[in-house]
């Protein structure tokens, strides 16, 4: 490559920025070469995607609206799977839990693969290579971070978060008069169960009416297809209400009341959150960091606030896999976008990587979100995947999605199917791969999923008649 060419990374990050890159001060460091961003992820936990102010008026969270208003606002993100540990090391690694393996809660397959072996680089060793500091703070449900590739920092605990941003500001203002650029992962536990929140944040919502969903079902219908598990098994159904606020009983049936009440605490808890990252945000201005860091918000997996019967996560169904996403910078050219088409939480990977002008390695499922931030009117997919395939660290039980723009085809481990006509129905009441009428759009989905699990080593069958 010719000394003056730009790298692909470099050309994206000039056209995107309109040019800026190259004659705003803030982005030329003294060498006259465009000064790399720094990055700052908050990886939430358990975040649903209707609970966000922008979403739904009902929840009070000015901070990520603002975000959202000046940046990049991902409607339509899918997270690679809806469990914790596993969608934490996807995100790490670019890939899916069936590639990098670690299977639902069991994180033994990202140590042996990433720690041990050092079969797979992480995004923090990926950027750390290309010249960043890292940081970490906050859940990791993989071990020590220090251990796959930060530079810095550790698990925290507190459930309250306050020590990870605590420490995020401590990091931010040693980096005020520092030129290189730093990774930032911060991996807050809110708004997980249990739900604790102050009274005065509950107190926001004492005169709020808190809705609930048209799916809402008192307990799951006896032939629901999203069993999270077998009977007696943890994951049956959902465990995970248990310790919560105000003891909600921990599986179904639950009442629209009972459901009401933990939405409150739930909607508090984010509020309180919200809270933080605007503290946050004040604290990286005041470092004169705002203008060259760029902010990305999103969530590991989804939440069920009584939907189809259910609470926890781990189901295809939107509540669990779609998920809050947002990218801010000042330097953006095109915001205040609603992006309504599809990403991946496996694309932030390629997307870091190439804002860093970082080598992206070869054959990764996501893709560099660059182009849509340039284009936002061009889809950058066809269609995303979701996979739970290994609920209670098992493989066999699950189940896996494909998603279009309009169609939602699912594939459970016992063979049985799902199509949701999401524009008809966006809340996923009627399952119509039966219908006769929908044949044709059922066998393209079907291919689109056999192609994806070729792609993946699923070793489960293929969909019927591809
Ligand atoms: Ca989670």
């Amino acid at each position: 490559m010719a000394k003056n060419e730009f790298t692909r990374g470099e050309f994206l990050r000039s056209t995107v920025l309109g040019g800026l890159a190259l004659s705003a001060s803030v982005a030329v460091g003294q060498s006259g070469k465009a000064r790399r961003p720094n990055i700052a992820v908050v990886l939430s936990d358990d975040h649903n995607y209707r609970s966000v102010g922008y979403n739904n008026a009902a929840v009070k969270t000015p901070t990520l609206d603002r975000l959202g208003r000046e940046g990049v606002i991902f409607d339509h993100a899918y997270i690679a799977t809806p469990i914790c540990a596993s969608s934490r090391a996807s995100l790490l690694t670019g890939l899916f839990p069936q590639q990098h393996g670690a299977i639902a809660l069991d994180g033994s397959g990202f140590r042996e693969n990433v720690v041990e072996q050092k079969r797979l680089p992480t995004l923090a060793q990926l950027l750390a290579k290309a010249g960043y500091d890292t940081a970490f703070c906050g859940k990791s449900h993989l071990g020590p971070p220090r251990e796959y590739g930060f530079a810095e920092g550790e698990e925290l605990k507190d459930p309250t978060d306050d020590q990870t941003f605590d420490f995020a500001a401590r990091f931010i203002e040693k980096r005020k008069d520092n030129p290189t650029p730093f990774l930032l992962w911060m991996a807050p536990r809110q708004p997980h169960v249990p739900l604790r929140p102050p009274d005065e944040w509950l107190d926001l919502y004492r005169d709020t009416e808190i809705p609930v969903d048209p799916n809402f079902l008192e307990t799951p219908p006896p032939d629901s297809i999203f069993n999270q598990g077998l009977p007696g098994e943890r994951y049956y159904r959902d465990s995970d209400f248990r310790n919560n606020f105000k003891e909600l009983p921990a599986g179904p049936p639950r009442s629209r009341e009972q459901i009401k009440e933990f939405t409150r605490a739930y909607y508090a808890v984010i509020s309180r959150l919200d809270h933080q990252l605007g503290k946050l945000m004040g604290q990286i201005k005041d470092a004169g960091l705002y203008e060259n860091t760029v902010f990305i918000y999103l969530s590991d997996n989804g939440y069920h606030l009584g939907n189809h019967g259910l609470g926890n996560k781990i189901t295809m169904h939107e509540e669990s896999v779609c998920v809050p996403m947002l990218l801010h910078w000042p330097m953006l050219k095109k915001t205040g976008i609603r992006n309504k088409h599809l990403v991946s939480s496996l694309d932030l990977f390629p997307t870091l990587l190439d804002l860093a002008g970082a080598p992206i390695p070869a054959g990764l499922p996501g893709m560099s979100l660059l182009p849509l931030l340039e284009e936002p009117m061009k889809p950058l997919r066809t269609y995303a995947v979701s996979e739970c395939v290994g609920v209670g660290g098992k493989k066999g039980m699950g189940h896996r999605m494909v998603r279009t723009e309009q169609w939602k085809y699912v594939l459970t481990d016992v063979n049985d199917e799902a199509l949701f006509d999401e524009e008809a129905d966006p809340f996923e009441m009627v399952n119509v791969a039966n219908a006769e009428a929908n044949q044709a759009i059922l066998q393209r989905l079907r291919g689109y999923m056999k192609e994806w699990m070729e792609r993946v080593g699923d070793t489960h069958q293929r969909p019927p008649g591809v």
